[in-house]
């Protein structure tokens, strides 16, 4: 990135940095990104702070005082999960980010990183979505409780920003995958369950491995590893009410993804289509301009990232 590399405007050496969320995938791989930065990392347990309880995040951060906050907590899931419990997806991401926010906003936080979803976009969004599609029309049903507060994630940022010039910045990443994954079918995302049901019918020799809708929806996808990458450089070198989006720049048909896992993992057999179940929204690949005009860009290819999740799999299967 070298001579292309904008000034920094926050150094997280020597910070002390709260990442939330530091459990999750989004969050651990922050936490390994910050091993490369001399800052002081600090993380709190659930049964300590429950940050659904205003009471408890601001007692905490108000004893801690953290400099700079990675905002990664959240109630997240794959596509069942968000169009099964939009009460949990609405009230617990508008509690959690509403509470770090506002509570980073009382202990004078001087940076604060809010991690949305590239599904906050309209779902008709005009290809490749940019960052002023915000707003701009209606949400994808399945998961318009996730993005609505996700949205006033965002908004919140800003209005923080506006009236008390707070450093609070938003990115949204584009679908995620990566070591420490949800493998749980019913609630995880498209590529840890591709994995689990190819290990499966690799394992019991089956004829075919089924997936869910038409498998032509369209997906962008990004190695957690690299997203953490991009959430670092963001905090250190932009400042601005204006969120940005995270992403590889390339997405592909699930029916191909899912060909791919399958040769990943070494299941030959055919992939047959469960068409009882949502495809969801039929596009969403995100425009990286904004991202890439900095001078970042992603580093681990889909199938190189890939193979690097199933590994991960199995070692925590006990089977690498
Ligand atoms: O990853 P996914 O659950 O989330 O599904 P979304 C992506 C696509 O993969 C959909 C298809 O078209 C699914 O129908 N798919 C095929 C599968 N087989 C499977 C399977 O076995 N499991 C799953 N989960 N999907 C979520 C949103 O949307 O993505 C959230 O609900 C969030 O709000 C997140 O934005 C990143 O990309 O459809």
């Amino acid at each position: 990135m070298g001579a292309e590399m904008p000034e920094v405007v926050f150094d997280l050496s020597g910070k002390k940095v709260f990442v939330a969320g530091h459990n999750g995938m989004v969050g651990s791989a922050i936490v390994r990104r910050l091993a490369d930065i001399d800052c002081e990392l600090i993380t709190v347990a659930r049964d300590t702070v429950d940050l659904r309880r205003q009471s408890e995040v601001e007692e905490w951060f108000g004893s801690e005082k953290p400099n700079a906050v990675f905002l990664a907590a959240a109630r997240v899931g794959g596509i069942l999960a968000n169009d099964t419990c939009p009460a949990d997806f609405l009230y617990e991401n508008l509690m959690i980010e509403a509470n770090i926010i506002h509570a980073a906003f009382r202990a004078g936080t001087s940076k604060l990183l809010f991690l949305g979803s590239s599904c906050i976009y309209p779902k008709h969004a005009p290809q490749p979505i940019a960052e002023e599609a915000l707003l701009t029309g209606p949400l994808e049903p399945t998961n318009e409780w996730y993005a609505v507060a996700k949205i006033a994630g965002i908004k919140l940022c800003q209005a923080y920003r506006k009236q008390h010039g707070c450093d609070f910045i938003s990115a949204m990443p584009t679908n995620l995958y990566g070591p420490g994954d949800n493998y749980d079918l019913n609630s995880s995302h498209v590529v840890p369950a591709l994995i689990r049901k190819a290990h499966e019918a690799k394992l019991s020799n089956a004829r075919s491995m089924t997936i869910w809708g038409t498998g032509e929806p369209r997906r962008e996808f990004l190695h957690v590893d690299d997203c953490a990458d991009a959430l670092v450089f963001l905090t250190e070198n932009y400042s601005d009410a204006n969120h940005v989006n995270v992403g590889s720049g390339k997405d592909l048909p699930i029916r191909d993804l899912a060909r791919l896992v399958a040769d990943i993992v070494g299941f030959a057999g055919t992939i047959e289509h469960d068409l009882g179940r949502p495809d969801g929204t039929p596009r969403k690949l995100m425009s990286g301009g904004r991202l890439a005009a900095m001078g970042w860009q992603p580093q681990i290819s889909l199938e190189e990232g890939l193979a690097r999740t199933y590994q991960d799999f199995l070692a925590r299967a006990g089977e690498a």
